[in-house]
């Protein structure tokens, strides 16, 4: 018998709101996790990737991360992890570093066995580079086996990852999947196979409204009813209070009525989202957000649905420029070269200086290989997917208050436009204006 928590999507290191207050959030759920494990004496914890919000994790983000991984290696629990598409770099994972300090270890192609079971792994993948997947993994001898994966799978909603493949072309007999991505909890059952997310550990976005939580698993032939021999319970984590607020103003009606709705609720400590739809008088959300504030409320954001020309939410905030890019370009369609290039000026572990010669000859590398200017065949095309709903990660990162300060042009004029002719240098200049390109301490300095 194999007992195991299963979590992800954790986004440690995410400074939601622009808040420090949720920026430790997102670390303390971890913490909770790994008491939990701890308390419940389980065989090991697994991290479905996106265990940072960033590939460029800070300083504080990467000690915190350090302190609570040692108190699960000092109670003698393993963790295992894959990475997921938030925080992978080129090269070098953060994830490799825990393994080199003995906190964790990289799940791949290779089992590693727990109890009865033994556990593989495999990252993120984007899209256009899937076709190339094969799926092979070394055999195994234990009891059972699991796939521990990052990305959204079917039969789930927003799916672009096709679960029946996967599973048929796997050398290995999987019993389960254990999978991140997807920050809403499900499971399912694919060919005889338990798909199952656990679910994101703190509200990554305003439409994660259900209950945050992760998985218990077991693998035990014992273990439930009927044929089953995997059992996946929930757990639930007690998380930052959301207070959600939807108003909707009739003839007549203005802040008056928004605040007496507002005041309802108890916004102690709370991260208040107030919705405002129908007709009614112009309100001033500025004072609607102060009132709250007053209330005691954590953070409190007010989205006037009327001064909104369409529902179609904008996917892009200030708050996470960099994501919305990266997103961006997943569905762009660009062959294997251009991602190459795009990867390489973007990243920070290579010096300014050093950008020229290093697309250079990433792209020599490739020249023996034509299909790698090939656009991808499976992408989207462009600006087919204003849909707020149509990924999750749009939805992640569309903030209450992206309405606000989202201008309609930036995805256009940041990626949409940027063809794999002109990467190079429309890229460039964005990476110059990005934010982040501060120079942030990098992976390959701590190796
Ligand atoms: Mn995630």
């Amino acid at each position: 018998m194999t007992r195991v928590i299963h979590t992800g999507d954790t986004h440690i290191g995410y400074q939601q709101y622009h808040s420090p207050v949720r920026r430790q959030d997102f670390l303390d759920a971890f913490g909770a996790v790994v008491d939990d494990a701890i308390d419940g004496d389980v065989d090991a914890v697994v991290h479905a990737g996106d265990l940072f919000h960033d590939r460029r994790p800070e300083l504080p983000d990467l000690m915190g991360t350090i302190t609570v991984l040692r108190r699960l290696d000092d109670a003698g629990i393993p963790f295992l992890a894959v990475v997921g598409n938030h925080e992978s770099t080129r090269g070098g994972q953060w994830l490799d570093l825990f393994e080199r300090l003995g906190l964790a270890t990289r799940l791949d192609d290779e089992p590693v066995t727990v109890g009865d079971t033994a556990f593989y792994g495999l990252d993120h993948v984007p899209v256009s580079r899937r076709d190339e997947l094969e799926y092979a993994f070394e055999p195994h001898d234990a009891d059972y086996a699991a796939l521990v994966a990052h990305g959204l799978f079917e039969p789930f909603a927003h799916a672009d990852w096709d679960t029946e493949t996967v599973l048929t072309e796997s050398d290995v007999a999987f019993d389960a999947m254990l999978l991140g991505d997807n920050h809403k909890p499900d499971r399912a059952t694919v060919a005889d196979t338990w798909v199952t997310y656990p679910g994101s550990t703190e509200r990554a976005s305003a439409s994660e409204r259900e209950g945050r939580g992760y998985n218990l698993v077991r693998f035990d032939e014992a273990a439930a009813a009927g044929d089953d021999r995997i059992e996946i319970r929930r757990r639930a984590l007690d998380t930052r209070e959301f207070v959600f607020v939807s108003v909707e103003l009739g003839e007549g009606e203005g802040e008056a009525r928004v605040r007496e709705q507002v005041r309802q609720h108890d916004l102690a400590d709370a991260v208040v989202l107030v919705e405002v739809t129908g007709d009614g008088d112009p309100i001033t959300p500025a004072a609607v957000e102060e009132f709250a504030a007053d209330a005691g409320a954590l953070i409190a954001r007010v989205t006037d649905r009327r001064t909104v020309e369409t529902d179609e939410a904008v996917d892009v905030s200030f708050a996470d420029p960099e994501d919305a890019v990266r997103e961006r370009i997943e569905r762009m369609g660009l062959s294997t070269a251009a991602l190459d290039v795009d990867a390489t000026v973007r990243d920070d572990g290579v010096a300014d200086a050093n950008v020229r010669e290093t697309v250079k000859s990433a792209v020599e590398e490739r020249l023996d290989d034509p299909g790698a200017f090939e656009p991808a065949e499976d992408s989207m095309s462009d600006g087919d997917e204003s849909d707020e709903d149509a990924e999750p990660d749009a939805g992640k990162h569309a903030e209450p208050d992206a309405g606000k300060h989202a201008e309609p042009d930036t995805d256009g004029t940041h990626t949409g436009e940027t063809g794999a002719d002109d990467g190079t240098e429309s890229t460039a200049e964005r990476d110059e204006s990005a934010p982040g390109a501060d120079g942030q301490v990098s992976m390959e300095d701590y190796l």
